[in-house]
């Protein structure tokens, strides 16, 4: 039995890629079964519901089992005791990260907007069959991490993906499911502060200390204006309790691609040459990996 697991506190991509890597597996005439790190998201409630599929069993520990890693290649985003695994494929289309392996390995891993990217043409390259459920699960999560193709890590491969995707999934109105899509991903009412930083929330080792960066995505800033400070405080709650030398989260409106950065901690101070009466504003920031992160990397040297 191989375990594929997403990173964790998944987004879409890690749970779609999950399932569909599994299927991808079967194929191969393996034993495999999907599971998540932590709890799915109201987007990716969403698409499990317009699919028909389950989500996968949550579990956290993969000691002694077989496994694949969809979405990520760092430890920090593996289940603690992933040492204890044996890795035997990356499905991924982030930076290459630190997770090292005893054996050979397949690593599937290409600079395009998703994984799902990736993993819709290993189905190709392997002629294995898509199924409209599958589909959907991928052309779902190519939409939300290219935020419907806005994203600057969106590539032709990824158009061409949801192209073919769409029309096994029986979609005729691409534009209509990405506007139901984009409207589960903004949905943040009544999350708390806390639910609302941890939503998106990814950990950096840098420099030899830890960092931390959420990002919001919203339809328009408003929806967090009277919540700006518990956020705040919400950021330096979580330097305190993990020792983090600086935490922050983009609330990205992504109509506009306009990003506003709340940071806090030990590092806090190198950025403030960049905010106005305390307000920083990135404008044309619509991804963490690409513009968010790389830009707070060279700041915060
Ligand atoms: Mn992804």
């Amino acid at each position: 039995m191989i375990l594929v697991v997403g990173h964790k506190n998944p987004d879409s991509d890690s749970i779609c890629s999950a399932l569909a890597a599994t299927e991808l597996l079967k194929a191969r005439g393996l034993d495999a079964k999907p599971i998540r790190q932590g709890e799915i998201n109201r987007e990716t409630a969403h698409i499990l519901e317009v699919a028909g599929v389950e989500q996968p069993e949550f579990r956290d520990s993969v000691a002694g089992e077989k496994i694949w890693l969809v979405d990520y290649s760092d430890l920090a985003q593996a289940p603690d005791d992933v040492n204890e695994a044996e890795i035997l494929g990356i499905v991924d289309h982030h930076r290459l990260g630190d997770v090292m392996t005893v054996n050979p390995l397949e690593a599937w891993i290409w600079p395009v907007g998703c994984s799902c990217t990736v993993l819709f043409n290993m189905f190709k390259i392997e002629g294995a069959e898509i199924t409209p459920a599958i589909a959907k699960l991928m052309m779902s999560a190519i939409l939300s991490d290219t935020v419907g193709f806005a994203s600057p890590t969106c590539t032709q491969k990824d158009k061409d993906a949801v192209q073919e995707l769409a029309k096994i999934a029986g979609v005729d109105d691409v534009d209509a499911f990405i506007k139901a899509l984009l409207i589960a991903k903004t949905d943040i009412e009544g999350l708390t502060p806390a639910q609302l930083v941890e939503k998106d929330l990814k950990a950096y080792p840098f420099n030899g200390r830890d960092v931390v960066v959420g990002q919001i995505e919203l339809a328009t800033l408003e929806q967090v204006d009277g919540q700006i400070d518990a956020l705040e405080q919400d950021l330096v709650r979580r330097c305190e309790e993990d020792s983090l030398a600086f935490a922050a989260v983009m609330l990205t409106d992504i109509t506009t691609a306009t990003t506003r950065l709340l940071y806090k901690g030990e590092w806090a101070a190198k950025l403030d040459k960049h905010a106005d009466n305390g307000v920083l504003m990135m404008e044309n920031t619509l991804s963490r990996k690409k513009q968010g992160w790389p830009w707070l990397q060279a700041e915060l040297v």
